[in-house]
């Protein structure tokens, strides 16, 4: 969800601004519930064609979510290349646009001829890491999580070893590494790349002083969900309750759709939102019991979510009428949107992230996996824009280090300056974004350059 959402705005946009056609290609995952598809599909705008590919030959659900998604863009090459050449039939193909794991598809690009740019829904910081690893693992010796040194990207916070992305903390010599370096080494093997961020926020996208490559890079966003997340029952009464809540009062703890609290860590959490007393709109999901430590990533099913059994006894109870527990799937952007939220207790997936950015909302950063500590760090330290929860020597986050977090958010000085910062970036994303500003102008430019 977190690449067919901005795909599905950039596709809009493409459309509505730039008077090119779209269609939008995607394979759906086994373990991402038909709702969340249909969602998107209703909210897909007139002028976008959103195509299903054929479910790949399925590997085992235990495979890696990588290796799963990088089959899936294997197998998907002969169906994209059918489409393609369908396409050309009724109109000249302007362009191919992949995401990080399509890239094989690029040879049905250079077969019709089209430039094939990579649309990067992840942060310049992530693309920079990317950029640089083949030229940082030459020269590492030992393994990254030993390396005392943070990796320093020009214009980056730098990365410090446990906040690298966990395929990078693995044996180098394993093939989980073998696959990641590989991904990072795809990103140059395209035309041209479309970043998913903005220059108020990530300065050195595309201006060259990153001397790693002459590829054209182009800051277009914060392209994130502008459209209705469908209506249904649960989704008006999230927003009937939010609309009875104080203005700034309310914090919204959402871990994305991938991520997932052990049970410990799920009790703990509750516990520290009846501590600080705020009103809340929690959206949750069953832990799983089989983590050892506080995040897990895999296949949960939408049943699962839909029973809140597991949270502390007597919890729905105390809190209700000072909180709102909902199951997946939420109306996140109408709730980010809403003047009741105060803050975004947010795992730093890029979109949730973005997400925030653009309605002003601060966060209390508890990233979980993939680039999200990379990310919570750039958002503390240079948007200065949320604050991040720390764990215990075994990755525990306690309930007294969560509540003091949220309520540094949420209160003080500490936090009216926070919302300040956040309120401006706001307006500087919304800049970028308006016709003249620099997203909206670096789109125009490529999209000229496609149709021309
Ligand atoms: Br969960 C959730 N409702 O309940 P991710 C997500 N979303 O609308 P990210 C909902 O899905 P990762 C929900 O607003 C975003 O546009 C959300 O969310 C929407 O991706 C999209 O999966 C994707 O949480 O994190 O934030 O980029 O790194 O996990 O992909």
């Amino acid at each position: 969800m977190g690449h067919l959402i901005p795909f599905a705005e950039l596709a809009r946009r493409l459309v509505a601004d730039h008077g090119l056609g779209a269609t939008l290609l995607f394979a759906a995952a086994a373990d991402t519930p038909s709702q969340q598809y249909a969602s998107v599909a209703a909210s897909v705008p007139d002028g976008v064609n959103l195509v299903a590919l054929p479910a790949p030959p399925a590997l085992p659900s235990t495979a890696p979510v990588r290796e799963r998604a990088t089959h899936a863009a294997v197998s998907s090459v002969p169906h994209v290349r059918e489409i393609a050449r369908s396409l050309t039939s009724t109109a000249p193909l302007a362009a191919l646009v992949v995401d990080m794991v399509s890239v094989p598809a690029r040879d049905v690009a250079t077969e019709l001829g089209v430039p094939c740019y990579m649309f990067f829904t992840s942060p310049w910081m992530l693309l920079s890491l990317f950029l640089h690893l083949p030229e940082i693992d030459a020269g590492l010796v030992g393994e990254y999580r030993d390396a005392t040194e943070p990796i320093r990207l020009p214009g980056c916070v730098p990365i410090h070893a446990h906040e690298l992305p966990g395929s990078m903390l693995v044996d180098r010599g394993s093939d989980a590494f073998g696959s990641f370096l590989s991904m990072a080494k795809d990103v140059s093997r395209v035309d041209g790349i479309l970043v998913n961020t903005f220059g108020a926020l990530e300065p050195v996208v595309g201006d060259g002083t990153d001397g790693v490559t002459e590829l054209p890079m182009h800051a277009v966003g914060p392209l994130v969900w502008t459209r209705p997340a469908g209506v249904n029952p649960d989704h008006s009464r999230v927003i009937r309750w939010l609309d009875q809540q104080p203005h700034g009062s309310v914090v919204y703890l959402s871990f994305g759709s991938g991520g997932t609290l052990t049970l410990r860590q799920t009790t703990e959490l509750a516990l520290a939102l009846e501590m600080t007393q705020c009103r809340f709109v929690w959206v949750v999901k069953r832990p799983d019991e089989d983590t050892a430590s506080g995040a897990f990533f895999g296949t949960r099913r939408q049943e699962d979510d839909d029973a809140l059994g597991f949270l502390p006894e007597g919890f729905v109870k105390r809190t209700s009428g000072v909180g709102l527990v909902l199951p997946l799937w939420a109306p996140q952007t109408a709730i980010l949107a809403h003047a009741s939220v105060g803050c975004f207790v947010t795992h730093c997936g890029w979109n949730s992230s973005l997400e925030s950015i653009l309605n002003g909302v601060p966060m209390v950063a508890w990233p979980l996996y993939a680039e999200q500590k990379m990310n919570a760090a750039m958002l503390e330290v240079q948007a200065r824009v949320a604050v991040r929860v720390h764990a215990d020597a075994h990755g525990f986050f306690s309930k007294e280090e969560i509540a003091g977090v949220i309520r540094r958010v949420m209160d003080g000085e500490e936090g009216a300056c926070m919302r300040r910062r956040a309120s401006e970036l706001r307006d500087k994303a919304e800049q970028a974004l308006t016709e003249g500003g620099s997203s909206a102008l670096a789109l125009a430019h490529v999209a000229g350059t496609w149709r021309s």
